[in-house]
């Protein structure tokens, strides 16, 4: 079950059209500085960076209703979900750095081409499931999970740039964890579809210990099939991640984010993850950054089987004086 010897791919996906904010670009650079590469390889896996993937600037590409840069945000998505795709075809588990969290929706598709029963483990402040008619803002990041469900595909109006994608997702294979900010849009959403979510009340509630157990039992008590974990930074606590564009009072500790990742790990079924919304120029110093930037890679480690108990793989027994 534990460690399925399994090769890491890294994708860097240096993007922000997803939002109106400028800075999550550098989400990538940030995560990679703070020694993701040195982590993973400690825990005994071979690692490909594969880099930062380019991404095209549209000249031409007015808002669709209210929603900005539609056909950058697409493209972008299509040309992640061919990477990602790729990544997990070579039998690599894939580690997607963004960016802001509108990538989820090419991170997601591309895992789905190559896994399609996957199952999606969303850990965020946010649900991220406006569609363009429900969300306030008009911002794709905040939408991504409505591109994926085939049960909202009669209420998703055809926004340009997406047409390389149809909806490959059911409604019972998502669970949420950590939401405590929900539009009135996407909490009907959420209610009509019945999909499984814990907020931070439930977490307070239940403790995240019944939390996951719930969580796994939910998507794979009737199958063992892969999981897809898209992480946002912004579930945490603000004052442990403070360089995220829409912080949020009252998130995850440190530990409870850990247990999350360890449990996922434990299941020896994670096939692809994101690790989202660190923007290293919205924070009050570089100390600030470098604790985001560490978080982020920490979560990462953790979903890769770094344990807080410790390992021994470089022992078989224990050394003795000769
Ligand atoms: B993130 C919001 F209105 N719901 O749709 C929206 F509050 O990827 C925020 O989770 C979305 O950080 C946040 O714009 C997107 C808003
Ligand atoms: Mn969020
Ligand atoms: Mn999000
Ligand atoms: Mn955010």
């Amino acid at each position: 079950q534990q460690n399925r010897a399994h090769s890491v791919a890294i994708l860097g996906a240096p993007f922000s059209k997803g939002q109106k904010r400028r800075g999550v670009e550098h989400g990538p650079k940030a995560i990679r500085d703070a020694g993701l590469v040195e982590r993973l390889t400690n825990l005994e896996y071979p690692v490909h960076d594969f880099g930062d993937l380019s991404f095209q600037h549209l000249e031409k590409d007015e808002h669709f209703m209210h929603v900005p840069f539609p056909r950058t945000v697409g493209r972008a998505n299509q040309l992640l979900s061919g990477a990602v795709s790729r990544a997990v075809g070579a039998g690599h588990t894939s580690v997607m750095l963004g960016g802001d969290h509108s990538l989820a929706i090419g991170s997601v598709a591309g895992h789905a081409q190559q896994c399609p029963d996957l199952c999606l483990i969303w850990v965020d402040a946010h649900a991220d499931i406006n569609t363009p008619l429900t969300s306030p803002s008009g911002n794709l990041h905040g939408q991504s999970v409505s591109f994926m469900l085939k049960e909202l595909q009669d209420k998703m109006p055809d926004v340009p740039g997406f047409s390389w994608m149809k909806p490959f997702l059911a409604a019972r294979d998502v669970v949420y964890i950590g939401l405590r900010d929900v539009d009135p849009g996407e909490h009907i959403i959420l209610k009509n579809l019945g999909i499984q979510y814990f907020s931070m009340r439930d977490i307070d509630r239940m403790g995240i210990q019944r939390v996951m157990e719930v969580t796994l039992d939910h998507l794979l008590s009737r199958k063992q099939r892969p999981i897809h974990l898209s992480f946002d930074i912004d579930a945490f606590d603000p004052s442990l991640a403070p360089a995220t564009g829409t912080p949020v009072n009252g998130g995850l500790t440190y530990r409870e984010g850990i247990y999350i990742t360890e449990e996922i790990h434990n299941t020896g079924l994670l096939s692809a993850m994101d690790l989202v919304e660190v923007n290293p120029t919205l924070a009050a110093g570089p100390e600030a950054v470098e604790a985001t930037a560490s978080l982020a890679v920490d979560v990462i480690a953790s979903s890769l089987g770094q344990t807080r108990e410790g390992a021994h793989a470089a022992f078989r027994e224990i050394p003795a004086p000769k």
